[in-house]
């Protein structure tokens, strides 16, 4: 089997540092055709610095970065710099970027490369708020037959959550990017808070990942010890949540992972609940199914593949 193309939405962040590199350590499975960076996490200039900084860590500094959009479609952007530092990938001391940064915008880069590929063909994986899918999608329409899957971390049922009591912090940023790319039609695989609140960074996860020895495996340990602070203190678990590795790992081995093909429907108006995502996991309306919603993972499988795998960095 060719490797699975996909590309990269990103809004880097640690946990999606991690994502990015475990799929740059697997290419005989995954062709990244390039990173998308969104504002997120912290806003869209650094976004684009840290995925350079990813890549050149991964000694790949050939993956073309696109910047895109930098500021959710109908609202201000909100940041997580409480969660993820000040840079957004505080924690190992990594160099500034020298690859540059593409001069095509990240909108234009993912309309281009779903035209120029076979139909069906191409993934996309948001990790972030998914502003530069929605404005692709309403962009140019012909597009959305032509995606293979949308493997995306966002949302929450179960967990409800994080960056407000009912909202993910992915979908809160821009609850109007979720609803679009939610009713798009495009095949949807969703990790919410309830897969990735079960991967938990704990000590000896996490020393296993020092013990690599490598640049890579000594800067995710620092990565994963830096946020983890925020993580204990809001949530006493014994570790981080790694939630955008999820994705990736979910390319390279589906059967780590169980769920239902649901509807899942974004909140937009509320104030008090705005960008929950509120899944039919107990199929109570006749709302068709519109995604795989992603409920359990194999944590120990998980994290056997991410540390063979940041080995081969
Ligand atoms: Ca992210």
């Amino acid at each position: 089997m060719p490797p699975r193309k996909i590309i990269i939405d990103t809004d880097p962040g640690q946990d999606d540092a991690v994502a990015i590199l475990l799929a740059l350590a697997s290419p005989d499975e995954i062709e990244v055709l390039g990173i998308t960076a969104v504002a997120g996490n912290v806003p869209l200039p650094l976004t684009a610095k840290n995925a350079r900084i990813v890549c050149e860590l991964a000694g790949r500094p050939d993956v073309p970065v696109h910047a895109g959009c930098d500021a959710p479609i109908g609202r201000k952007l909100v940041t997580a710099e409480h969660v993820h530092g000040k840079t957004g990938l505080d924690g190992p001391d990594l160099p500034d970027p020298v690859m540059p940064l593409q001069e095509a915008h990240a909108v234009d880069f993912i309309i281009d490369t779903l035209r120029a590929q076979a139909p069906g063909t191409v993934t996309l994986c948001p990790l972030g708020p998914l502003t530069n899918i929605a404005t692709a999608f309403t962009r140019a329409p012909d597009i959305v037959s032509r995606v293979q899957e949308i493997v995306l971390m966002g949302g929450a049922y179960f967990e409800v959550g994080n960056i407000t009591p009912a909202a993910e912090f992915n979908i809160y940023v821009d609850p109007e990017a979720a609803d679009i790319v939610f009713k798009s039609g495009a095949p949807i695989v969703i990790m919410p808070l309830d897969v990735t609140h079960k991967a938990l960074v704990t000590k000896a996860r996490n020393d296993a990942f020092r013990a690599l020895r490598t640049p890579v495996g000594i800067a995710v340990a620092q990565m994963t010890d830096f946020f983890e602070r925020f993580d204990k203190e809001k949530y006493g678990s014994e570790g981080a949540p790694l939630h955008d590795p999820c994705v990736t790992a979910y390319l390279l081995n589906p059967d780590l992972f169980s769920g239902r093909h649901i509807n899942v429907a974004v909140e937009t108006t509320s104030d008090l609940t705005l960008g929950m995502t509120v899944a039919d996991w107990w199929r109570v309306t006749d709302r068709a199914p519109n995604a795989l919603f992603i409920g359990d993972i194999d944590a120990d499988g998980f994290f056997a593949l991410l540390t063979e795998r940041l080995a081969r960095l």
